[in-house]
């Protein structure tokens, strides 16, 4: 068998280049034929890579995990078995699972054996929506691909792979942190491994739509515009795109790169909102292949330090988000997730949510399209990565890349995130640039921000004038004002500055709160203190004349190994207005009380 240099890579754990990269991403796949490969798979926990190297650390070129060799006589010794090995749920972290992988970072090898029957002219795609961190996937004993990043989608192609019958896939998980990876070592969230969102196969003829993008006309209300990309490069090739609850149908013929791009006046067009999330189906059709989507159209855009959606200015009412289970706790992953935790958003009233810190799963956000709330999306490029590393940065690219080309026809999402809380210096802000390059690049139809912090203070002034600012649509600012930082109370005496004429959002605010613990507004981790917080911070929120949203720290409490206080934290961060198990503390209503009377004051769209 042939191993990708990635393995090798691997092997020598120093920086990761990815030898044998997946197949351009195929986006929609929900709407194409799938077999689903989620459900038990079965789970070799492999500390020492043991299944990837021998005694002397060599790659095994014949005996490694992937070929899921089973002894043949009695004679023979094979010192591994996935058909004996328990199994883990596919999707699903595998911490969560076992109590013993509660802790566990390293390896985990992943088996599945399925019945499979080839069509002529169809090819097919191994799609994972994520595997943490890094992944090598192989099929019946031959490595397909290796991806590097937990948290979005990926696809490698298997058709010369996959045999009549039986077939089997194995895959290799390692969610080792690395001082270079993105993110780095340190985070305030779970290291969840494992092959944590759906798995399936992917069944396409030999020419698909491979990709599209179909959105308003930047500055217009009516005129869409897009384009579709064909999976290969041959020009002359027509494309049907149809609209048909606006009676829209254009035929247009690909370019020398496979694309063909196309728009339609829509006089008629409802536009997507938070108050009338309104999807079409969008039809896309060419040669053999169709596909189809739903898919809102809006216009969002800044103009001074207004934030303005289709056409009409608005305060964004949100709440940040982990991709926690709400409570079961671990990674969230199914639909009904999404649904709870984006219900809870709107109970407290919310227009807008902050996914954090990462690309979530492809059911939130389709959900905050039906549900009709605004997202921000993030990278996890999260405080303090290797700016100088080339590789961090070709890696944090390629994540971005793959954000956004799964999610680019969500109307819900209004900003690309590029990262979280970075620390201003030469370098993180060159890097941090070329990110901005990259998604205007890919999207020049939305907005770009980060969460920023707080650079120089006057007085009781705290100034936003962080140099990234300059490159961005909307500032984003993190604060722990009566948290990390004096008493509740003070924020009562803070005033905010920016020289950029900007919008600005609160990204980050917030304290801990035990659910149930009671006490009076002093007493550290009780629901008072967080209320109390909650009642100065909005008030001086209201102060601030470029405020145009806030996002505040954080909808529901969320495991992070960095949070180990006994009886209060237990490995919680517990800055959530709501606990994991559910239980609204009394923040919560201060919060949506707020919104509320904000939401009274906003027009209608
Ligand atoms: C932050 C981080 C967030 C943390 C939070 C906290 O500034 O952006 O990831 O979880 O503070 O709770 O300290």
């Amino acid at each position: 068998m042939k191993f990708s240099k990635a393995i090798l890579v691997v092997v020598a754990t120093a920086g990761i280049c990815l030898a044998q990269p997946p197949a351009p991403l195929l986006i929609d796949v929900g709407h194409r034929t799938t077999i689903s490969l989620n459900g038990p798979w079965h789970a070799i926990v492999d500390p020492y890579d043991t299944g990837l190297k021998d005694y002397r650390s060599h790659l095994r070129s014949q005996d490694g995990f992937f070929q899921n060799a089973k002894p043949k006589t009695p004679q023979d010794l094979i010192e591994y078995s996935f058909d004996k090995s328990e199994t883990l749920n596919v999707p699903g972290d595998w911490n969560t699972q076992r109590p013993a992988l509660l802790f566990y970072e390293g390896t985990v090898w992943y088996e599945k054996s399925f019945v499979f029957h080839p069509k002529p002219n169809i090819r097919v795609f191994l799609h994972l929506g994520a595997a943490n961190y890094l992944s090598i996937m192989s099929v019946n004993g031959t490595v397909v691909c290796d991806h590097e990043g937990g948290f979005t989608s990926f696809n490698c192609e298997v058709t010369a792979a996959l045999r009549e019958g039986e077939n089997f896939v194995v895959i290799y998980v390692n969610n080792q942190r690395k001082a270079e990876g993105v993110p780095t070592l340190s985070t305030d969230w779970w290291n969840y491994g494992g092959l944590t969102r759906d798995v399936q196969l992917v069944e396409v003829p030999e020419r698909f739509i491979q990709d599209s993008f179909l959105h308003l006309v930047p500055g217009t209300l009516d005129q869409i515009s897009g384009w579709v990309k064909l999976s290969d490069t041959t020009s002359g090739q027509k494309i049907t795109v149809r609209i048909p609850e606006l009676t829209l149908e254009k035929s247009v013929l690909t370019d020398r790169a496979g694309v063909a791009e196309f728009s339609f006046s829509a006089a008629s067009l409802r536009r997507w909102s938070p108050e009338q999330p309104k999807l079409y189906k969008v039809e896309l059709e060419s040669g053999s292949d169709r596909v189809e989507d739903e898919i809102g159209f809006r216009s969002i855009e800044v103009r001074g330090h207004d934030i303005l959606l289709n056409g009409s200015p608005l305060f964004l009412r949100g709440v940040s988000i982990h991709e926690e289970a709400p409570y079961r706790s671990g990674r969230a992953y199914t639909e009904d997730d999404a649904k709870i935790l984006l219900g809870w958003a709107k109970e407290l009233g919310a227009n807008f949510v902050r996914l954090a810190h990462y690309p979530h799963n492809e059911h939130m956000l389709r959900m905050a399209d039906r549900m009709g709330l605004m997202v921000w999306s993030e990278i996890p490029v999260y405080w303090d990565i290797k700016w100088d590393n080339p590789a961090t940065l070709a890696n944090a690219e390629t994540q971005l890349t793959e954000n956004i080309t799964r999610d680019k026809n969500r109307a819900s999402i209004v900003i690309w995130s590029v990262g979280n809380e970075t620390p201003v210096t030469d370098a993180r802000t060159k890097f941090m640039r070329s990110l901005v390059k990259t998604a205007r690049g890919l999207d020049s139809t939305r907005l770009i921000s980060a969460a920023l912090q707080v650079q120089h203070r006057d007085g009781s002034t705290r100034i936003i004038d962080d140099p990234l600012g300059a490159d961005l649509d909307v500032l984003g600012c993190n604060e722990y004002i009566g948290w990390y930082e004096g008493k509740p109370e003070d924020a009562d005496k803070a005033n905010w500055k920016s020289p950029y004429d900007k919008p600005l959002i609160m990204s980050e605010f917030g304290g801990g709160a035990r659910y149930g613990l009671h006490g009076a507004a002093d007493l550290r981790f009780s629901e008072e203190w967080q209320e109390d917080l909650y009642k100065h911070q909005t008030a001086m929120l209201d102060r601030i004349p470029f405020l145009r949203g806030t996002s505040p720290w954080i909808l529901m409490d969320f495991r992070s190994p960095r949070r180990m206080l006994p009886g209060i934290q237990d490995f919680y961060n517990r800055k959530g207005l709501v606990s994991d198990q559910g239980q609204k503390k009394k923040a919560f209503y201060v919060l949506k009380k707020w919104y509320e009377a904000k939401a009274a004051h906003e027009p209608e769209y």
